[in-house]
């Protein structure tokens, strides 16, 4: 196997041994970012290919997804940081119902590495805890995420139940079930504020720092 087919099947196989040597050696020809979006994240969509073909079960899937937040974390002290003066306060969370937290736990990285102070709520968050967060921590913005489905739904009731609270501020939303047309044809109607779709982490940085400036 080439270094890159085998950072892939580290995540597939949800094997950690020999993971970090391996890159290490990635380290010398790639980024860091460059790696967990290149062969981890093709890794990843294998394993979601898989799972959808009844060909891993949970228990396995849990055990891919250890190997990429290792990997997110070796990786994160070679990301490139700028930290320049605070640039905004962002708080962000899973939506209820949905435990998926890699993609949202890379978006608070790279936005921290980038002068942002992060507030991560977790996951399952429930609109109410949003809303009593938000009048504590007083944010920037507010970014949601969610891999399910259904949690494309609870962004739009999560959205009615901010605007309810009085909140309109700007809301940027993300993850695999989302799309830029849902963003913009059901969440943006049901809310008071700007509603932005981040395809990915880099894409959530160019939108914060679009908000910030
Ligand atoms: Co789940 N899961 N899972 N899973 N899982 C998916 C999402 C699924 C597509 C797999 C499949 O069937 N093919 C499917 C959803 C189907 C659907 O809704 N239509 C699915 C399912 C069904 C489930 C369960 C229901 C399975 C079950 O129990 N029977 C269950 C759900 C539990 C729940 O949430 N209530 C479940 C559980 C799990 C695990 C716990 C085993 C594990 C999660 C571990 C964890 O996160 N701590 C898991 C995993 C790992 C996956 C897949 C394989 C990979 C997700 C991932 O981490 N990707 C996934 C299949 C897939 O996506 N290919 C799948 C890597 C990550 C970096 O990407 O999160 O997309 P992603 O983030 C991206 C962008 O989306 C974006 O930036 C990131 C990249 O830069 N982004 C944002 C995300 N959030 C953002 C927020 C922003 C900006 C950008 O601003 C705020």
């Amino acid at each position: 196997l080439t270094l890159e087919e085998r950072l892939a099947s580290y995540v597939v196989e949800g094997s950690k041994e020999g993971l970090i040597p391996d890159l290490d050696e990635a380290l010398t020809k790639y980024g860091a970012l460059e790696i967990i979006n290149g062969p981890l994240m093709n890794g990843m969509s294998e394993v979601g290919r898989l799972f959808n073909n009844n060909e891993l079960i949970v228990a396995e899937v849990l055990q891919s997804a250890e190997v990429m937040k290792a990997s997110v974390a070796y990786l994160e002290s070679f990301m490139e940081k700028n930290e320049s003066s605070v640039k905004g306060k962002i708080m962000l969370a899973t939506v209820k119902g949905d435990v998926h937290d890699i993609g949202k736990n890379l978006v608070e990285i790279i936005l921290s590495n980038n002068g942002y102070r992060i507030i991560n709520l977790g996951i399952k968050v429930p609109p109410e805890q949003i809303i009593e967060a938000y009048r504590r921590e007083q944010p920037d913005a507010i970014g949601l995420s969610g891999l399910l489905v259904k949690s494309a739904q609870q962004m739009v009731s999560t959205a009615q139940d901010l605007k309810n609270a009085g909140i309109s501020v700007p809301i940027m939303v993300g993850g695999a079930a989302l799309t830029r047309k849902f963003t913009k044809t059901r969440i943006r109607p049901e809310y008071d504020g700007m509603v932005l779709y981040a395809k990915d982490a880099m894409d959530g940085l160019a939108l914060a720092n679009q908000l910030s400036d």
